[in-house]
């Protein structure tokens, strides 16, 4: 059957570009990109909160796949602000033509498979329907916006904004009494930015987070040039390491130096700022709890020596989970911000929230006046982008029931029983623990070879067996119990959506391991994926 496109790709951000690039550009297949708003950027179209920044540095976090791109694209400081990351993926997407495949506002509701003709339906908001051979989805793992259901919203007369739904006009804080629910990592990005504007700040805070300074400077061009110069190695790095940074991991455990050589390591890993914290210290803080307390009780030793005001800092310090078992946040002043006047925390876990009132909102034991509400309370991550779209496979079953009781697939690449769909950074695969364009870069190449090998086989159809989804999603699981994610509420487990099934969701065992059960696949014709 002559179907409207042989790919449909679902976003436009950095995977859906990239995706389009490799299916149009390199295979010559007649793709499209359906998105939802009205630009390009997926994350860094919609996430406009004050202070959003990436909090991997510029020169990683971006494509390698072009050299050319590479070395005519100046980034301006270390960790890129959302404009400038903006600006770089509508530069990618002039450079490579990519916009005349590309139609904005068009957000899909439905995606169903004929089993007979081996053919994707997929329907729009605007009531188009297109068929495709293979469909891709690019919807991304941090895109379901969590707005919690707390009483009272809609009476509210002051205005409020989730930090992932921000006006483009950017909205003014000043004179405001702004109170803001949320503080993973996008709350403590927007703290002190909100602070430094409103009237007052009321951060009503959760659970605390253990957060180290990014330290973010301008790139001095010496730096820059020679980054310029050595881009192929650094970027070779960047797929050789197990998070997708460019940095020579510590093999060295915490737990085999003494206290002065770790305190050492931390500080100065503190001065430089951002990710080596976690990644270039030890390599067993994130999986020994006895050298995860050594990181935990630093930082709780900064906070302390940060925040002047005692019970605040006691406040700030977490105690109910392990250093980087949520994903670790890094900061621009967070907790000095907590000794500004006009900046007050209060603690919703032994005192919540009953409700939203007219004029701002209500705890147990006190009422807060509220002009502006922000809500950085994240995401219905991984799953929810996929299952907020009516998708049924074969037979006619809908992901959303297959799905559960948690996410299933094979190498978070595609999921048994729905045929020729691929999820790029989809649940089961390391995605949103690796630094992103390279996590996105290696499945969009996998899927592409993918559908080069089933040309030239001549085959037309590829799904997922349901025994080695079995197995990966068990490897999954036990990859996990070597770390110490599920000791924290965290949305790596789904546990900060009411009902929604706690689950390990990306796969722990990093990305060196997981790019090696990929090749191995790939190098045994599609092992575990059943083509015809
Ligand atoms: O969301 P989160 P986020 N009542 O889920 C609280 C990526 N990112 O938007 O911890 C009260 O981490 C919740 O409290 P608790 C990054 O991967 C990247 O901050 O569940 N509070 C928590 O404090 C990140 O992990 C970058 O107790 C409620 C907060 O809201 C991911 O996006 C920058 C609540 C949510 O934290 C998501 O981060 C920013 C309720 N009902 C983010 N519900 C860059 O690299 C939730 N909370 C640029």
């Amino acid at each position: 059957m002559r179907t409207d496109y042989d790919t449909l790709i679902i976003g436009a951000g950095f995977s859906g570009l990239y995706a389009l690039y490799r299916f149009r550009d390199v295979l010559g297949l007649r793709a499209r990109v359906l998105e939802a708003g009205d630009g390009v950027g997926g994350t860094w179209y919609w996430n406009r909160y004050p202070g959003a920044r990436c909090d991997s540095e510029s020169f990683y976090y971006s494509y390698s796949f072009s050299e050319e791109l590479e070395q005519e694209w100046e980034w301006t400081c270390r960790y890129p602000d959302q404009p400038e990351i903006l600006a770089y993926l509508n530069h990618v997407a002039d450079r490579f033509d990519l916009r005349r495949d590309i139609q904005l506002e068009t957000r899909v509701v439905s995606a169903t498979f004929d089993d007979v003709a081996a053919v994707w339906t997929v329907e729009t908001e605007r009531v188009e329907r297109f068929t495709t051979h293979y469909l891709i989805s690019a919807v991304g793992c941090l895109s379901a916006t969590n707005v919690p259901e707390i009483p009272g919203l809609e009476r509210f007369e002051g205005d409020w904004y989730h930090t992932s739904r921000w006006p483009h006009e950017g909205v003014d804080f000043t004179g405001k009494r702004v109170g803001l629910i949320g503080t993973g990592s996008t709350g403590i990005q927007a703290t002190p930015v909100i602070a430094a504007e409103a009237r007052h700040l009321t951060v009503f805070q959760r659970t605390p987070n253990f957060s180290v300074p990014a330290r973010n400077a301008p790139l001095d061009p010496e730096g820059w040039k020679w980054i310029k110069q050595n881009y192929r190695a650094l970027r070779q790095l960047t797929r050789e390491s197990s998070g997708g940074f460019p940095y020579i991991p510590s093999e060295r455990s915490a737990m085999d130096v003494s206290d002065e050589e770790r305190n050492a390591v931390y500080e100065q890993l503190w001065k430089e700022g951002g990710f080596k914290f976690v990644f270039g210290s030890f390599h067993d803080i994130t999986r020994n709890k006895a050298a995860n307390d050594t990181a935990a009780e630093f930082i709780r030793r900064k906070i302390r020596e940060t925040v002047k005001d005692p019970a605040t800092a006691e406040l700030l310090c977490p105690t109910d989970h392990p250093y980087a078992a949520k994903r670790p946040p890094i900061d621009t002043d967070y907790y000095e911000t907590f000794n500004r006047d006009n900046v007050t925390l209060v603690d919703i876990r032994s005192d919540p929230i009953v409700e939203i009132t007219k004029t701002g909102l209500r705890t147990g034991k006190a009422s807060y006046e509220l002009d502006v509400i922000v809500f950085a309370t994240g995401f219905d991550a991984m799953t929810g982008s996929l299952l907020r779209m009516d998708i049924r496979g074969a037979g006619g079953v809908r992901l959303a029931d297959k799905w559960k009781d948690g996410p299933r697939t094979l190498l978070g690449l595609m999921v048994a029983g729905f045929p020729n769909l691929f999820t790029v950074t989809g649940p089961g695969s390391p995605s949103v623990l690796v630094n992103m364009p390279v996590a996105i870069e290696q499945h969009v190449d996998w899927i592409s070879d993918c559908v080069a090998y089933m040309a030239e086989k001549g085959v037309t159809r590829i799904e997922a067996t349901e025994e080695a989804e079995d197995a990966w999603v068990d490897h999954v699981y036990e990859a996990s119990l070597e770390t110490l994610m599920h000791e924290a509420d965290s949305w790596y487990v789904g546990a900060n959506i009411p009902g929604k099934k706690r689950v390990i969701l990306p796969y722990t065992g990093g990305q060196l391991v997981y790019r090696e059960h990929c090749d191995e696949t790939a190098a045994k014709g599609y092992a575990g994926f059943e083509l015809r």
